[in-house]
């Protein structure tokens, strides 16, 4: 079981639930720009009408409280609440003001995500996060939605995935807006987020009464196969937070989470990549790490590891049959909602929020019209039970289950599926599976 306050929520974003791209004033975004090249999407899909919340959000509010939970993260579209000169557009704002309304009608607190990576493509076209002044309109974008929402929601994460906008989208470019960054354009942009992140920090606590701030990377943790082995365990804490120069450094964790909680680079950092660092100011390390309120950290899966004679750290291969999702990243390694809070609070000691958790399946609709979908219920069971175990020992605030609908999960199109409620794209028909009447008894059980 968990405390009795403990927030049971759901998790989804903008691009991939809203449709409606280019109603009352919405400007394009690089997914808008992306999705449109042919080939970019494993299906060629795109945002045009995936779940159509932006028209269905009553029904969403509906189908969240039929679920149970405490607390919904969704994401702002920059693209609909500013327009091309840096302008708010008030109808853009109303549609977050009205879901803000409908939530708290039914007693569900809304959790808002300032960027889940829809960039405005005006904004990309004068460089995106390595323009300088990056920074300055994301204070801006901040204030906005603050000012109009603040009444509604106290609740803001800053950035959603940081690692994930910069591997995906600027080393392997198979994200938008796909431009390949050198280290040194790496490095300049990961701080320029950053200071994105501070600068929307303060004007979260200017605008907003009693407000709590963080913001949302994703991680993998290192997870040891033996848990009474002390070096072993020390060895995956080391592991997880490296900070090497190698071609998947944006996505690690130390890297970003050092500067917001401990005020500074790590000192690997330092010494890893001299001749490529970006003029980093005390100013700004001091704007970077203004405290937060949690750790929020999106743990999908993980990777085990023991020790081999001589004590190196090796890794296990996946290629023996580990369970796994319909993902080719996503396979089933529970111990990461052990591990992984763990080394944060021992690194970071702040309580610790899941703010996406969840699972792919090759759903189908079966004969007698539901969806069953037992692979995500095992998931979801096995995940909150370590979730659990770590929650006697640490702080552990809540948990976002990824995702409350199928939606459009990015490169990979409508095919993979990661709701608790099925969408039918034919027809926009909405199933709940049994995933979610598991999560549904989970909630009222308080825990497994
Ligand atoms: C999240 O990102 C997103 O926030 C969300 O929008 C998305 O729909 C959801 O999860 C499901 O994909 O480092 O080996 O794991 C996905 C998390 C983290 C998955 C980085 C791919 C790269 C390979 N991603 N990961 S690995």
């Amino acid at each position: 079981m968990f405390n009795k306050d403990f927030i049971f929520g759901a998790s989804t974003a903008s691009y991939q639930i809203e449709g409606s791209i280019d109603k009352d004033g919405k400007t394009k975004s690089i997914w808008d720009t992306y999705t449109s090249v042919k080939c970019n999407i494993l299906d060629n899909s795109d945002g045009t009408m995936v779940c159509d919340s932006y028209i269905k959000y009553k029904d969403d509010v509906k189908i969240l409280k039929e679920l149970g939970v405490k607390a919904y993260r969704f994401s702002i579209a920059w693209t609909r609440v500013i327009d091309e000169n840096n302008n708010p557009n008030q109808l853009g704002l109303d549609y977050y003001i009205n879901l803000c309304k409908e939530l708290i009608k039914n007693d569900i607190k809304p959790f808002i995500t300032l960027y889940h990576w829809d960039m405005p493509q005006w904004l990309e076209d004068k460089g995106g996060f390595l323009n300088d002044d990056i920074s300055d309109y994301f204070e801006h974008y901040a204030d906005v939605v603050t000012k109009a929402l603040g009444e509604y929601a106290t609740d803001y994460i800053t950035i959603n995935e940081p690692q994930v906008i910069f591997t995906l989208g600027h080393v392997y470019c198979v994200h938008a807006p796909a431009t390949k960054f050198t280290d040194k354009e790496m490095l300049q942009a990961i701080h320029n987020l950053l200071k994105c992140h501070g600068k929307a920090v303060k004007v979260i606590r200017k605008n907003v009464k009693n407000s709590t701030v963080g913001f949302a990377p994703c991680s993998r943790p290192a997870v040891p196969t033996d848990k009474n082995n002390e070096l072993l365990v020390k060895k995956c804490y080391d592991k997880y937070f490296e900070c090497k120069r190698e071609i998947e450094f944006p996505n690690r964790v130390a890297i970003y989470s050092d500067p917001v909680f401990l005020g500074d680079y790590p000192k690997e950092y330092y010494e890893e990549f001299k001749g490529d660092i970006p003029n980093i100011t005390k100013e700004d390390l001091e704007l970077i790490s203004q405290p937060v309120d949690y750790i929020y950290q999106n743990y999908y899966s993980g990777n085990y590891y023991s020790l081999e004679e001589n004590n190196n750290l090796s890794m296990e291969d996946f290629c023996f049959g580990y369970p796994e999702g319909n993902i080719d990243w996503l396979q089933v390694v529970p111990e990461t909602l052990y591990y992984g809070p763990k080394f944060l609070y021992e690194r970071y000691k702040k309580p610790i929020i899941i703010s996406e958790n969840g699972f792919c399946n090759n759903d189908v609709i079966s004969l007698d019209g539901k969806v069953h979908d037992p692979e995500r219920t095992d998931y979801i069971q096995r995940y909150l039970l370590e979730l659990e175990r770590i929650s006697k020992e640490i702080e552990v605030k809540g948990y976002f289950v990824w995702s409350l609908f199928d939606n459009f999960e990015w490169n990979a199109g409508l095919r993979k599926r990661f709701g608790l409620v099925y969408i039918d794209y034919r027809n926009g028909n909405r199933i709940k599976k049994d995933s979610f009447f598991e999560y549904q008894k989970i909630i009222k059980n308080g825990g497994i």
